[in-house]
């Protein structure tokens, strides 16, 4: 087999790309070692930047979210019981953020990549790159006990935190930076209404506590955990005691429980990957870095990195010109690197860490009265939320 960009990982990042890519007529082959109902399976982000919005547009696949996604102008912040609006729209000159499930927009984009019977190979085993620090590199993987070969131009690591893309780069080559935090976050999913209509983020002296959504009707909530704690060990209503305990005596009271969809945790941890590119291999999304998910970034930074990458490989193609490949490593980092700040930065304020002293303590209410007092400090806060340009 022959194409011109062989993508690996059929995750948000991935899908993306290869969307693009066929809008602009290159050809393209989407690699995954898991099936499509695995994919879908995965609760994940909620919260879609205006970047992503738009470039989901771009790549034609954004029919269903601007019909179903719930724009959010702002979002609260608790700290001991104090509520405080962020007011995103205002504080950022009209920016808001998109309630729209990462489910919903991999099916989309799933679905229009169906729909144009574009390649696709799912529950590929033991794919592998090979020769992309040459001019013809290729994807071998295994389809049911098969083995396959794709010749290529270039080779769009999109394979996410544990994908082999990372691994095959030689040693060396690649300088990892890497923060791992000391807790994890416990999500449920469940088809109860919101208990409010704008997230909310809550600092409670037994933990941080996160309430959102996928819709009117279907909630997604989350409280931060020990390390040690097992999903098997946790009911619906313990998760509901758990999660009222965290919010204020008025909000505690209105939220509607209900049964476990899906419940999860999920650790927490800054990873950054430097370079991204390796000859004719690129990284892209979780493949090159992961941020706690607490700013909201994880999906939306992997859409960035994909714009980048898309905007590289059509000037190659359609241009003859290898600018924007000799310079995707360093513009895609400027921008991760500023949403590995704000990850961390939110995940240091609103979060009670185990060997966090009383000095710590004042000064996440230091934090918590900056953001409350000052217009300055709120809406730096804003900016990123909301998504720093392109
Ligand atoms: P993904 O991990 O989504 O996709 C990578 C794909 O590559 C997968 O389908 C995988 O099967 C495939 N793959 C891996 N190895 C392979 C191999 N060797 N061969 C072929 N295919 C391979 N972000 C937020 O903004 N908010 C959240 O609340 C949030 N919650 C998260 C919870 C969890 C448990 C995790 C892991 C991440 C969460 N994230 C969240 C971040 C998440 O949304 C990612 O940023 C997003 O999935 C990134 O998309 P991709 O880069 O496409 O990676
Ligand atoms: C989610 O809805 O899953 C979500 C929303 C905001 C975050 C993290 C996760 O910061």
């Amino acid at each position: 087999m022959r194409t011109q960009v062989a993508i690996i990982g059929s995750g948000p990042a991935g899908l993306l790309l290869g969307q693009l890519l066929y809008k602009a007529g290159i050809d393209n082959i989407v690699l995954d070692r898991v099936s499509k109902d695995h994919i879908l399976g995965r609760i994940r982000a909620g919260v879609l930047e205006e970047g992503t919005a738009w470039l989901l547009d771009k790549a034609g696949v954004g029919e269903r979210l601007q019909r179903e996604n719930l724009p959010h102008d702002g979002f609260d912040l608790v700290f001991d019981d104090e509520v405080h609006r962020i007011d995103l729209y205002n504080l950022t000159g009209g920016k808001r953020v998109h309630v729209y499930g990462q489910t919903e927009l991999t099916q989309d984009l799933m679905e229009a990549r169906e729909a144009e019977s574009l390649k696709t190979f799912y529950e590929a085993d033991n794919v592998r790159p090979h020769d992309f620090d040459g001019t013809s590199p290729y994807v071998t993987f295994e389809k049911d006990g098969v083995s396959q070969r794709i010749d290529c131009d270039f080779i769009a690591g999109c394979d996410g935190f544990h994908g082999v893309s990372r691994k095959v780069v030689p040693e060396g080559a690649m300088q990892t930076f890497e923060k791992v935090y000391p807790f994890g976050w416990l999500g449920l999913l469940a088809d109860v209404p919101p208990v409010h209509e704008e997230l909310i983020y809550a600092n409670h002296s037994r933990g941080f506590a996160l309430c959102s959504m996928r819709s009117l009707t279907r909630s997604r909530y989350y409280v931060q955990c020990p390390l040690t704690e097992k999903v098997e060990d946790w009911t619906a209503d313990r998760f509901w005691d758990e999660l009222r305990r965290r919010l204020p005596d008025k909000t505690a009271q209105q939220v509607t429980t209900g049964p476990a969809l899906e419940m999860s945790i999920a650790p927490l941890r800054s990873v950054v990957s430097e370079p991204l590119r390796f000859g004719r291999l690129f990284l892209a999304g979780d493949a090159a870095h992961i941020v706690p998910p607490t700013g909201a970034k994880g999906l939306n930074l992997a859409a960035s990195d994909v714009h980048y990458l898309f905007e590289a490989l059509r000037e190659h193609y359609l241009d003859s010109s290898d600018a924007g490949l000799d310079t995707y490593s360093k513009k895609a980092l400027h921008r991760i690197w500023n949403a590995e700040r704000f990850s961390w930065w939110m995940t240091s304020v609103m979060h009670r860490f185990p060997d966090m002293s009383i000095f710590d303590r004042r000064i996440q209410q230091a934090e918590f009265y900056q953001l409350t007092h000052s217009k300055a400090a709120s809406t730096a806060l804003a900016e990123n939320y909301v998504g720093l340009p392109f």
